[in-house]
């Protein structure tokens, strides 16, 4: 069972240079057979040379986004999504916040038959600003009313952006419902839960949030409001 051949590892990246080379040896390490697909907005580093020259066995793809109308990171996990030809995917960040030895645990649960299976940060002291905490802790608090108002699907972390899922169902509703989605925003998994019409199982997979230790982070305060406006619409 434990094959991976029908996942997809879906990773975005904007100038992950060095984190998507370890990454990569890291994810032929613990799903060999998984297929990937780097979905890059234009990087103007070597993301694109070190992804294109890398030299395992991993069935990897490069998808350049750099010419597309629409950049953000919804619009790239959205794009493979759509191009993906496993039953099943997982987003993931490039930059080794998420574990990836945890995989073998979303594919297990994948395959007991959840439909979604998100992973939530198990309880540490973030290093975090007061600021950014405050932040985090309203956008999340704030979807979760909206999701409750509008008797949707919910879990613990609606803003996760480590997840795995069925690919029809996204599919389907990418077809049906693409406007719902914020496509330069962060927050495909929250866009997904307020948009999806019917009742999913849903399990949850804890891992430790890593440090960022290579690149820097693209969250600006246009992303964030992009956030709050997106719990409107
Ligand atoms: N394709 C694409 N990828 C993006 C974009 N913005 C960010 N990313 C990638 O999405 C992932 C998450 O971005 P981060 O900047 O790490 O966001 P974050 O993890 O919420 O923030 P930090 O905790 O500060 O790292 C990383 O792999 C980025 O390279 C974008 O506009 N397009
Ligand atoms: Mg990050």
């Amino acid at each position: 069972m434990n094959s991976f051949s029908n996942l997809t590892v879906i990773v975005p990246t904007l100038n992950e240079e060095k984190a998507i080379q370890i990454l990569l040896e890291e994810l032929e390490k613990y799903v060999p057979e998984a297929k990937v697909i780097v979905t890059d907005d234009g990087s103007f580093d070597n993301t694109k040379q070190n992804v294109i020259s890398f030299e395992g066995n991993l069935n990897v793809k490069f998808l350049d986004r750099s010419k597309k109308p629409v950049h953000g990171l919804t619009a790239s996990v959205l794009d493979a999504i759509l191009q993906t030809e496993t039953p099943y995917f997982l987003v993931m960040d490039a930059d080794l916040q998420h574990p990836p030895k945890k995989l073998p645990e979303f594919y297990e649960e994948l395959n007991k038959g959840f439909d979604l299976v998100v992973g939530k940060r198990r309880k540490v002291k973030e290093k975090w600003s007061f600021h950014r905490k405050l932040i985090s802790y309203s956008a999340t608090i704030l979807g979760k009313i909206v999701l409750s108002l509008r008797n949707k699907n919910k879990c613990q972390d609606i803003m996760s952006g480590f997840f795995a899922s069925k690919t029809e169902i996204w599919k389907d509703l990418i077809q049906k419902k693409e406007q719902k989605f914020t496509l330069e925003g962060y927050k495909v998994l929250f866009d997904f839960l307020k948009a999806f019409p019917k009742k999913i199982r849903i399990q949850e997979v804890e891992y430790d949030f890593g440090h960022r230790d290579y690149g820097s982070s693209k969250i600006n305060k246009r992303i964030i409001w992009l956030y709050f406006k997106s719990l409107f619409k």
